[in-house]
Formats: C-alpha cells, structure tokens, sequence
C-alpha cells in the first residue's frame, strides 16, 4: 500500500514535468483564433535552391526556414515586390559547416495577406558567363557548374510564399 501511494506520487511528479515543459516550449499556449497555429517549413536542401519554391500560408502562420545544407545561405525580403509583411529581411541561415554540425534556423510571422518575395544574396548573383536571360526550354541560366559540381537551377536562389487571409483571399 505504502509502495503503491509512493507510485502513484512518483506518476503524478512525471506528470506535472511533462505538463511543465509543454508549457516551457509554447505547446499548449500555441493556439490562435481556437485552432492550431500552422507551423511551415521551406528547408535548403544540399544544393542552391529553397524548398519549396512556391508555398501558399494563410495570415497568422509561421514559416520556418532549415538550413540543410553545409554551405551558409541567406534569407532576404525583395521588398520591391513584397505586399505582406515583414520588410527589411536580411538574415544568415547557416550552414552545419559554420553552425557545429546543426542546420542553421530562422523563423518568421506573417500576420498579413499579400506576396512574400525573397532570395538568397549568396546566390543571386550572375557572373559573366551567367546573363540574364528569362527562364524557359532555352532560356534561363543553363548547365555550368560551381566547384565541379552543377549548381545551378535556371533562376537565381529565391522563392515566394503567398500569404492568405482567412477568408482564403489573397489580399494585397
Ligand atoms: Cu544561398
């Protein structure tokens, strides 16, 4: 009996951990509007690209970006274009070369319907044998190669993501 009650207090110890480090890490205060808050992921795989290319959120989601890659990347806002909120992005992503093996993280909020158009400045640049020329079967930038290896995907590194509000608009 006394083995059991001890049990019992050592179960409900676990418990109140368990519910204190979801409380810790935003599990149970992660609601908006009485649904989840979603959660999105673009992640640089090992290569020069975003991944996604297009992802479509709706306002009050997160987008997460992952670093997979060994190599530094970069996320930076094209706010020529952009009509959802935030501006001014310039933010390293590291690679797990320069980040102790770990993926480099960066998170964002956007609260606002409209066009997120980014980039990476690392590679974003067209070189002399790179001119721009629209993409398309014969178009964009073909072949070559960085370091030996192909690099290169028709467009320099960006992406976009399409932010809609909740009535499923694109809003702008
Ligand atoms: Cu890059």
């Amino acid at each position: 009996m006394t083995a059991l009650r001890s049990r019992s207090g050592q179960l409900r110890l676990v418990f109140a951990f368990v519910i204190g480090l979801l409380g810790y890490f935003g599990v149970t205060s992660d609601t908006w509007a009485g649904g989840p808050r979603h959660h999105r992921l673009v992640t640089v795989p090992q290569e020069d690209r975003f991944m996604p290319f297009a992802l479509t959120i709706r306002a009050g989601e997160t987008v997460e970006w992952v670093n997979l890659d060994t190599d530094d990347h970069t996320v930076v806002s094209d706010d020529s274009f952009n009509t959802a909120g935030p501006g001014g992005i310039d933010q390293l992503l590291p690679g797990t070369d320069s980040n102790g093996g770990r993926p480099g993280r960066f998170t964002l909020l956007f609260d606002k319907a409209g066009t997120f158009v980014y980039y990476c400045r690392f590679h974003a640049v067209l070189d002399a044998d790179h001119q721009p020329v629209a993409p398309g079967p014969k178009g964009g930038i073909q072949g070559g190669s960085t370091f030996g290896t192909p690099s290169n995907f028709g467009t320099p590194m960006s992406g976009v993501i399409t932010v809609l509000d909740d009535d499923g608009d694109e809003g702008g």
